[in-house]
């Protein structure tokens, strides 16, 4: 259904919406605005597939870390999830069923990268470039999704190592690491998952660890053919073990993360997770490596039943000097040592808030504003992470400000019902602009920001933690909230926060 019904056919636009990224994020914003009656949509997406996150990243080991029962649209819950954290191909499937059963296919356009998008005031219209054409829309919603971009280290030589080298987003299994000397750069969470996965087969593997992770057992259990038959009949099943992991998920992290300052006895979850990396490492010098020196929830904590023993193993050793080069047979260290490398596992993680992240092409206004350059200079600002004063007809699935930390699904529910709310009202009103009011915004900047004190991030030792959640200036983008607050707010805040225009 088009909004403007009766719009002269100069300023009409190839589509209605046009989304980029065919990701949980897209694919979500599609099924809520499809549902609102807003069909003429285009996704946009440079990989091959739906999926996202999910298409991308096959590397061993792949999975969840939040569990399946929340990690799922609220709307299209599963019953058949192999475990309680689902692995990757279980979501990639997952993403691709859900295209199916929403009938999305026919308005996906794959292995298409949008190179730069231009809002032109006398239409209105965004024209995007795109590597497979121009496409006009009146409204543009980035869903791109914050690990898309694989972060390169910058480490001398890079580029020089002669045998098989990959990004783990980017997994080659062509490449086997069976009976090879491995090395893998980075300790975050892929790197929890990839490291107990290969170890075994390979002949050596080192680990090279700049900052330490916290490693929590993780609940991950098969759900087997008994639990799944009992939570696709027993009634309630489903929904109760939904909102037991949804009460789960909260707890560690919105709750924990957020309001750090106001619960009690977080000391003894450090604790817990220091005797935890005792009563899995023996050697005291591993064990003294592998414990951080932050406080827990600084940075994305990691959850896995087997990372911290696969260094008890001894074909694998941590390598915690720190790299000086890439060289063309492996990788140098700077006490001199060489480390020969049959492969080299660039565990690296993503561009999330760099200036070339988010979104990733080159956004202007009428005016000529370039989008990055304003977060640049302005710093993140937006209205629940989902719009951003000065940027009419934009919406974001993940911008600044917008995800409080729980099950990414939640977030793509709440910013799709507040994108889907701002375009009916459009419809409403026959308004071919929306434009979120710098009053909004900066009003709900203050209320987000005001929480500041109380969050794990103010937390001084967290400047150690060299974690991904803190732009360059520190600021931590997340939204202050809870689950159930962000989903209010996202459903219910007032009209008057846009500004419509005939
Ligand atoms: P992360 O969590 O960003 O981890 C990247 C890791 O790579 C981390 O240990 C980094 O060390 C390390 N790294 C990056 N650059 C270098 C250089 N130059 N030298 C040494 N080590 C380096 O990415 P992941 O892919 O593991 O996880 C991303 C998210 O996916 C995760 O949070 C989950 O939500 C799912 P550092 O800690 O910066 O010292």
């Amino acid at each position: 259904m088009s909004i403007v019904p009766d719009a002269s056919p100069a300023f009409i636009p190839h589509h209605e919406i046009v989304i980029v990224g065919a990701g949980f994020s897209g694919i979500g914003t599609a099924i809520a605005l499809i549902r609102a009656g807003f069909d003429d949509l285009l996704l946009v997406d440079d990989a091959a597939g739906p999926g996202g996150t999910w298409h991308w990243n096959t590397y061993p080991g792949v999975a969840v870390d939040i569990p399946s029962f929340s990690y799922q649209f609220s709307f299209a819950q599963r019953s058949g999830w192999s475990r309680s954290y689902a692995p990757g191909r279980e979501l990639r499937d997952y993403a691709e069923q859900i295209v199916d059963e929403y009938g999305l296919e026919p308005k996906m356009r794959f292995d298409t990268r949008v190179h730069e998008a231009s809002f032109d005031e006398a239409t209105s219209l965004w024209t995007i470039a795109t590597s497979t054409g121009e496409i006009t829309a009146r409204w543009l919603i980035h869903a791109g999704g914050p690990l898309s971009q694989p972060k390169l280290p910058d480490i001398e030589g890079i580029d020089s190592f002669t045998d098989d080298t990959m990004h783990t987003s980017r997994w080659d299994h062509e490449v086997s690491t069976a009976g090879k000397r491995v090395g893998i750069i980075g300790t975050g969470a892929t790197a929890v998952q990839v490291i107990p996965e290969i170890a075994a087969d390979t002949a050596h593997l080192t680990v090279f660890q700049r900052t330490p992770i916290w490693c929590l057992p993780k609940p991950d259990f098969p759900l087997g053919r008994v639990g799944r038959a009992g939570l696709a009949a027993i009634p309630g099943m489903r929904q109760a073990a939904r909102l037991a992991s949804q009460a789960f998920v909260e707890a560690t992290f919105p709750v924990l993360a957020h309001f750090h300052r106001w619960i009690p006895g977080t000391d003894a979850l450090e604790v817990a997770a220091r005797s935890y990396i005792r009563s899995q490492v023996s050697d005291p010098a591993t064990r003294g490596k592998l414990t951080p020196a932050y406080a827990l929830g600084c940075k994305r904590p990691s959850f896995h039943n087997s990372y911290l023993s696969t260094f008890n193993r001894p074909n694998v050793a941590l390598e915690t000097t720190s790299i000086e080069a890439i060289t063309p047979t492996g990788i140098r260290t700077t006490d001199g040592t060489e480390h020969p490398l049959d492969v080299l596992i660039l565990a690296t993680g993503f561009k999330v808030t760099d200036k070339d992240a988010l979104p990733t092409y080159r956004l202007t206004t009428a005016d000529g504003t370039d989008l990055a350059d304003h977060w640049e200079s302005e710093r993140f600002r937006s209205y629940q992470g989902v719009a951003t004063a000065g940027f009419p007809n934009f919406f974001t699935v993940f911008g600044p400000y917008g995800y409080n930390g729980a099950s990414f699904f939640t977030l793509v529910e709440n910013s799709a019902a507040h994108i889907v709310r701002v375009l009916d009202e459009a419809r409403r009103r026959d308004a071919i602009t929306a434009e979120v009011t710098t009053t909004a915004q900066d009003a709900y900047m203050e209320s987000i920001l005001a929480r500041g004190p109380l969050q794990v991030f103010s937390n001084p030792t967290c400047a150690s933690a060299n974690s991904y959640y803190f732009t360059k200036n520190g600021d931590v983008p997340f939204r202050a909230s809870t689950t159930l607050e962000a989903a209010w707010h996202s459903r219910r805040f007032p009209l008057s926060d846009y500004a419509f225009s005939n």
